[in-house]
């Protein structure tokens, strides 16, 4: 059975969302952020980085969580299998884009809208990220004009990694009335059920 380690309030939520849209048997190995969690013999055979996710698929250890959700898309049926090597291309090609020049800004910006302590949070930060998102959230946005999909005619890994990361921006109260295309896709892609399991596991936490 997968064995996926982490939690649903951490980056590990990605690998859960697939997981459930790959429709598997899995265990969740709850791992908090904790040191203690981390930093153990046994978890750092798994994992030299000390983070989370991480996918054990019998003899395969996997870290980073957009290439867990590759790597499941490829070695499973079903809906989300890539189906041709350029469905598999623009997933990878999205996946990377998101991780380099979306998710930095976008941590950023919930850190200092939400995650932070009060005292801590600074304005000119969330301005800053702010700024800087417009020109990714445009590309995203030109890219959804009339389609409904990032790669191919269905929703695939590619949506699904871009908007693991997307939803942050909609836990940071991003402003996303000037991409149009962009939020009809992510609403459509947070309305599916597998996130929606995922996410209300999350909130019962
Ligand atoms: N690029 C990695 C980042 C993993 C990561 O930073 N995970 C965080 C939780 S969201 C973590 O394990 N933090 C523990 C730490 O930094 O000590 C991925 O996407 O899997």
């Amino acid at each position: 059975m997968l064995q996926l380690y982490g939690n649903s309030k951490s980056r590990a939520m990605r690998c859960l969302w697939m997981v459930e849209e790959v429709g598997r048997p899995y265990q969740l190995v709850e791992k908090t952020t904790r040191a203690d969690d981390l930093q153990t013999a046994e978890y750092l055979r798994l994992n030299p980085n000390a983070r989370i996710p991480t996918l054990v698929d019998g003899d395969l250890v996997l870290w980073e969580s957009m290439a867990i959700n590759l790597y499941l898309a490829q070695k499973y049926d079903g809906s989300m299998h890539c189906t041709s090597p350029e469905v598999l291309g623009l997933a990878a090609q999205w996946s990377f884009w998101a991780m380099l020049e979306v998710e930095h800004l976008l941590l950023n910006l919930l850190e200092h809208r939400a995650l932070l302590a009060e005292f801590a949070r600074d304005a000119s930060a969330v301005e800053r990220n702010e700024l800087l998102l417009k020109k990714p959230l445009s590309v995203l946005n030109d890219a959804l004009a009339g389609c409904d999909y990032l790669a191919g005619n269905s929703f695939t890994v590619a949506d699904l990694n871009v908007a693991s990361i997307l939803v942050w921006g909609k836990m940071a109260r991003l402003d996303f009335s000037a991409y149009p295309n962009l939020t009809r896709w992510l609403n459509a892609c947070l309305a599916r059920p597998a996130f929606v399991r995922v996410r209300d596991q999350a909130r019962r936490k």
